[in-house]
C-alpha cells in the first residue's frame, strides 16, 4: 500500500511528496524520538551518513574517499546481550534431543518457549522483539523425512502466540484456531507432535491475529526436513532467513535483513569465508513482512536453485532468485573459483542499503 502511495498524486491538487523508506528512516524516525539516538551514536545508514558528509567518515560516501561499495552501519551490535549471532545461527541446525520410539521411529523432542525480548539491531537501537527461545529467526528445526517431532511450546510472553508449521501434519496440530491446536495464551503450553514430511525446506510462524505482527516482531523459524536418503554431500551448508524490522511501527520496514541483524555479514564485520572449489549449499527462507517481495543475488557466481527443496532438480541456474513471504529454497553454489570478495544481496538496491548485504571472502 504504500508503495503505491510513494508513487501517487494528490489529483486535487499538488504532487503529493515522494517519501521513500529511507526518507522515513532519518525523517520518521527523528519523529518518533529513535533518529535522535541513531543520529547521535553515528551507527547509520548511508542515508543519514550522507547528511554528515562535512565530517567526510569512511562510511561517507562524500569524495570517494572511504569504501564506498556499499552503505553500512559503524560498530557491533552487542551480541552477547541479544543472546545469538548471525555467524553462529548460520550454521546451527537443531535436531532436538534424539531418541528412539518404540515403533522404530526416531523422535526429535524440543522445547520453545515465545519471549518478549529487546534485541539492538543497529549499535544503540533496541527493537522490542517477541521471539522464539530469544532468538531470531528462532532454532532451525531439522529432521529427517519420516521422524517424529514432539515440541513442548511455552507462551512466556504478553499475547496469546502458536507455531504454525509448514510441511504435512493433523489440523489439530496447525497452530491457528483455539488452544486446542496449538494457539495458546500467556502462560499456557501446548505439545506440537507430527512426522516430518514432505522433504524440503520449510518454515514455522507464529499464526496468531493480527498475523502481520505477529511474524513482523521475530517469530519465524526455518524447519529442514533431509531426505531418507540425504541431500548430495557439500562441504558447507547455511542457513539464511530473509526478514525484516519496523521499528516505528508504521507497517513499513526499515530494516532488511538477513538472519536479523542488518549488515552483519558485510566486509567490515562479519563476512563468510569460504574456500576455493568447496561446495555450498544454502537453505533460504523469506520470512519478509509488509513487503510484497524480497530476493537474492550473488555475485560473480550462479547457483543451481531448488523451489522449496521438493525435487533432486533444480528449477533454474541463476545468480537471483524473488521470493514471497513464506517462499523458500534451497541454492547449492558453483563453487567459486577466484579467490576475492564477493556480494550478496537483495536485489532491492533499497533493501540491500537498508541492511540486507553481505560478503563472501574466499580464499585458497
Ligand atoms: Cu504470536
Amino acid at each position: 500500500m504504500n508503495d503505491s502511495s510513494d508513487q501517487s498524486a494528490d489529483p486535487g491538487g499538488e504532487p503529493a511528496r515522494p517519501l521513500s523508506r529511507r526518507g522515513m528512516l532519518t525523517g520518521g524516525l527523528g519523529a518518533a524520538g529513535l533518529g535522535a539516538a541513531v543520529l547521535a551514536t553515528g551507527h547509520v545508514p548511508r542515508r543519514t551518513a550522507q547528511a554528515q558528509d562535512a565530517d567526510a567518515t569512511p562510511q561517507s560516501h562524500s569524495g570517494h574517499t572511504g569504501p564506498f561499495a556499499m552503505p553500512g552501519v559503524v560498530g557491533e551490535v552487542d551480541h552477547v546481550a541479544n543472546g545469538f549471532n548471525p555467524t553462529d545461527i548460520l550454521t546451527d541446525f537443531d535436531g532436538g534431543e534424539v531418541s528412539q520410539l518404540s515403533n522404530g521411529q526416531t523422535l526429535h523432542e524440543y522445547r520453545i518457549t515465545v519471549l518478549n525480548k529487546e534485541i539492538e539491531l543497529i549499535p544503540g537501537t533496541v527493537y522490542p522483539a517477541w521471539t522464539y527461545n530469544g532468538r531470531i529467526p528462532g532454532p532451525t528445526i531439522r529432521a529427517r523425512e519420516g521422524d517424529r517431532l514432539r515440541i513442548r511450546f511455552i507462551n512466556g510472553g504478553d499475547h496469546p502466540h502458536s507455531m504454525h508449521f509448514h510441511g504435512i501434519h493433523p489440523g489439530n496440530m496447525d497452530g491457528v484456531f483455539d488452544p486446542e491446536s496449538g494457539q495458546i495464551r500467556p502462560g499456557e503450553e501446548f505439545i506440537y507432535e507430527f512426522d516430518a514430511e514432505p522433504a524440503g525446506l520449510h518454515l514455522y510462524h507464529c499464526h496468531t491475529f493480527p498475523l502481520a505482527e505477529h511474524i513482523a516482531k521475530g517469530l519465524y523459524g526455518a524447519f529442514i526436513v533431509d531426505p531418507k536418503d540425504g541431500w548430495p554431500p557439500v562441504d558447507r551448508e547455511f542457513v539464511m532467513v530473509m526478514s525484516g524490522f519496523d521499528i516505528d511501527f508504521d507497517a513499513e520496514n526499515d530494516l532488511y535483513v538477513v538472519n536479523a541483524i542488518p549488515f552483519h555479514y558485510d566486509l567490515d564485520k562479519n563476512p563468510i569465508r569460504i574456500k576455493v572449489g568447496e561446495t555450498v549449499r544454502i537453505f533460504l527462507v523469506n520470512m519478509l513482512e509488509f513487503d510484497q517481495i524480497n530476493s537474492l543475488h550473488v555475485h560473480a557466481n550462479f547457483f543451481n536453485y531448488y523451489p522449496t527443496g521438493t525435487s533432486r532438480t533444480p528449477s533454474d541456474y541463476t545468480d537471483t532468485i524473488a521470493l514471497m513471504q513464506g517462499q523458500r529454497g534451497i541454492m547449492e553454489l558453483s563453487p567459486y573459483k577466484y579467490p576475492g570478495r564477493y556480494m550478496f544481496h537483495a536485489h532491492k538496491t533499497e533493501f540491500a542499503e537498508l541492511g540486507w548485504t553481505g560478503v563472501f571472502i574466499v580464499e585458497e
